[in-house]
């Protein structure tokens, strides 16, 4: 697109978001100031680096999908990585699992892992002005084989994912504390019963006391924070998941820890952008796992629809964008270009977002509480065919990214030049 082009529609834009009461300069202001959290385990299908070679994820998680190409090393992943981000907007955070480790070649078990196995990925972030987020990995182990970690009736196996959880807090505090920005540490367990369970209760008393000492060293939270992620069922764990959403929303709120909320995580017809709001008054905050559930906890790329844009009104409409919220991506896609899954996902997040921070909130909400919902319904309906559309171009040329499909060209050329000689 002609630079000239770009900048008279933002214009004209500009001049139509105006007449409704909206500052289109300022929506991208604060849009520059949202990071996003992006997922390391898009780039491999949720396969790490503790041994050499592919790995099955396992435990509830499932990749599909044979695409060439995927990271193999580190150093890929970080390759790879870059090229997303020098492809987004803005900038943003990596979010890494526990199993993406650098461990010079020698296995180190998960309850031994320490904050120099990542000291590499810090110097990273620091060099590319990341900031990054963690996650125990307690999946994809011999000690998660029986589909218990946190819950498993042996003491044994609960002490050594406890110690794994201690550890990665620690591993978290020391990202967030040489990066100067907290590091969001969530915790994800996939236990869970195939078949309907007798006892309910047990698993869930040994959940709250396996957290309880995971998280009992107080950690400040300018560094690090905790969250913890409900889930409905997993595969293999259909009838019965102990950190369920009621689990966890009671425990978050009780223990002061971020509740995060995954959209795949709900029945069917449940979205978590109506849980937003319930959800900021009874826990310190938020952390999102944006995916898209398609049928069933699929984890398919994030796309521009109507949930997405439900979210993101939620969350600009709290008002807590820079406090309490905490966006981060969730899905693994292996069936088509990685990069481009990154890609995608992101800037429909941050498109979201856009769409969001250009709403006249203040002229919407006066007409509610007047009972007007002829104007509100109205307002909603016309804002819809508004050009956000211009104003996301004139971004993403400001922030020196690609504008519309020409990103796409770039990953095409990656892709001949990078990943197809993997
Ligand atoms: C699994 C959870 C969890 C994982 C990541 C890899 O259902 O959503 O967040 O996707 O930890
Ligand atoms: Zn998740």
């Amino acid at each position: 697109m002609k630079e000239e082009n770009l900048t008279q529609a933002y214009a004209l834009a500009k001049e139509r978001y105006a007449e409704a009461g909206v500052d289109a300069d300022a929506a991208i202001k604060t849009l520059e100031s949202i990071p996003i959290s992006l997922h390391c385990w898009q780039g491999d299908d949720v396969g790490g680096f503790e041994t050499a070679g592919a790995q099955l994820s396992g435990g509830g998680i499932q990749a599909t999908g044979n695409y060439p190409g995927k990271a193999r090393t580190v150093a890929e992943l970080r390759r790879d990585a870059e090229k997303a981000f020098s492809l987004i907007p803005g900038k943003h955070r990596l979010n890494l699992h526990a199993c993406y480790l650098e461990n010079g070649g020698k296995y180190v078990d998960r309850d031994e892992i320490e904050p120099r196995h990542f000291q590499g990925w810090i110097d990273w972030a620091k060099s590319n002005g990341l900031g990054l987020d963690f996650n125990p990995t307690y999946f994809s182990h011999p000690k998660a084989a029986d589909g218990f970690t946190l819950t498993h009736a042996d003491k044994a196996i609960r002490d050594f994912w406890i110690q794994h959880g201690i550890r990665c807090r620690k591993i978290g505090a020391e990202m967030g504390r040489q990066l100067g920005t907290p590091t969001v540490t969530n915790v994800w367990i996939p236990d869970g019963y195939k078949d309907i369970p007798v006892d309910r209760t047990g698993p869930r008393e040994r959940l709250v006391d396996s957290l309880d000492k995971t998280f009992a060293e107080d950690i400040d939270p300018k560094i690090h924070l905790d969250a913890v992620e409900a889930k409905l069922f997993g595969i293999g764990a259909e009838s019965y998941t102990p950190g369920s959403s009621e689990f966890y929303l009671g425990y978050a709120g009780s223990r002061r820890k971020l509740l995060t909320l995954d959209s795949g995580h709900y029945h069917p017809t449940e979205v978590i952008s109506e849980k937003i709001s319930s959800v900021l008054l009874f826990c310190p905050g938020i952390l999102l796992h944006v995916s898209r559930p398609v049928r069933w906890d699929s984890d398919h790329v994030v796309i521009l629809d109507d949930e997405l844009q439900a979210i993101a009104k939620e969350l600009v409409r709290s008002g807590h964008l820079h406090d309490r919220i905490h966006i981060g991506l969730d899905y693994f896609d292996a069936s088509i270009n990685r990069v481009a899954a990154w890609v995608i996902g992101a800037r429909n997040m941050l498109k979201a977002l856009l769409i969001a921070l250009l709403e006249p909130t203040g002229a919407m909400k006066e007409a509610e509480l007047k009972m007007d919902y002829t104007a509100r319904l109205a307002m909603l309906e016309e804002q819809k065919s508004l050009p956000w559309a211009a104003v996301w171009d004139a971004y993403c040329a400001r922030k020196g990214v690609p504008v519309g499909m020409a990103w796409f060209d770039e990953v095409r050329q990656y892709e001949k030049a990078v990943l197809s000689a993997r």
